[in-house]
């Protein structure tokens, strides 16, 4: 899955694909390096960021949802509103990527059970505004699990189809570089609850850190980072994750192919 964030303030690209013409284009150039779906979002969750209200979200998407999906790409629409999930499934987007995993938008759950889409369900406690200040857990691993089944059950109690739903533990969201790590050695456990899973390790903050500089200390930068997100595409595929959302798609694809290639040398 390529990330297009058509945002001001995403954390690695924001403001780059501001442009509907840029946005759209970058979009072909994921598609070109050979990702199978193009993940468009309207709203940043860096931590700390504001909302944008929700015309100013559909006005960066649409077009650009829009534009790809004529083209004949599989577009999913990265978003916790149901009426942009809405609008852009009615622009042609065939998955809906909700990282509140149905918690910020009552609506959202019913919508995509009505409409029929894909769902991609994410862990998740709270708005940028709040989310480092929930990142306590008994134990990480558990708890995401847990919180992850119930939203789950509420996805499938809301009439959404158990093979068009998909689970993610929202590296980043609420956790810190340790629990990101933790819940990372922990995805076998994701994957045995049986639905496809996908992970969204790309370029965040806790490979930041984990590649800072020995003299300085600072993180390294951003575009700085895909070295080490391929490497945890790779360690997540042969964990048996099912897809992976990246900002660069070519490395990730060459990990993604060494990964499922090692193992079928194990018959896998
Ligand atoms: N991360 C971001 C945005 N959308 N969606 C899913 N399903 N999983 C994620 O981990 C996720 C997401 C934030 O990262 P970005 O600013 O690089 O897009």
């Amino acid at each position: 899955m390529g990330v297009l964030n058509v945002t001001p303030d995403s954390f690695s690209d924001g403001g780059r694909w501001l442009e509907p013409d840029h946005a759209i284009a970058h979009g072909h150039e994921l598609l070109a390096e050979g990702a199978d779906v193009v993940d468009v979002g309207g709203e940043s969750t860096r931590p700390g960021a504001p909302r944008p209200p929700e015309e100013e979200e559909l006005r960066r998407v649409l077009p650009v949802v829009r534009a790809l999906a004529s083209d004949g790409a599989l577009v999913s629409i990265d978003t916790m509103r149901a009426g942009v999930a809405r609008a852009a499934v009615d622009a042609g987007a065939v998955v809906v990527n909700d990282v509140s995993g149905g918690l910020a938008d009552p609506a959202m759950l019913p919508f995509v059970a009505t409409a029929g889409t894909s769902y991609i369900c994410m862990h998740w406690r709270g708005h940028s505004d709040q989310m480092q200040t929930r990142a306590s857990y008994r134990d990480v691993v558990a708890d995401v699990g847990a919180e992850l089944r119930d939203r789950l059950q509420a996805a499938l109690a809301a009439g959404i189809h158990a093979d068009r739903v998909a689970i993610d533990p929202g590296i980043g969201y609420a956790k810190s570089a340790d629990h990101n790590w933790a819940v990372l050695a922990a995805l076998d456990d994701l994957v045995h609850l049986g639905h496809p899973v996908l992970v969204g390790a790309s370029r965040k903050r806790f490979l930041g850190a984990l590649l800072a500089d020995p003299v300085t200390g600072e993180p390294r930068p951003e575009d700085d980072r895909d070295d080490a997100s391929a490497a945890v595409s790779a360690l997540a595929a042969a964990a048996g994750v099912w897809c992976v959302r990246v900002h660069a798609v070519r490395p990730t694809l060459d990990a993604v192919r060494v990964a499922a290639r090692w193992g079928a040398g194990r018959g896998e």
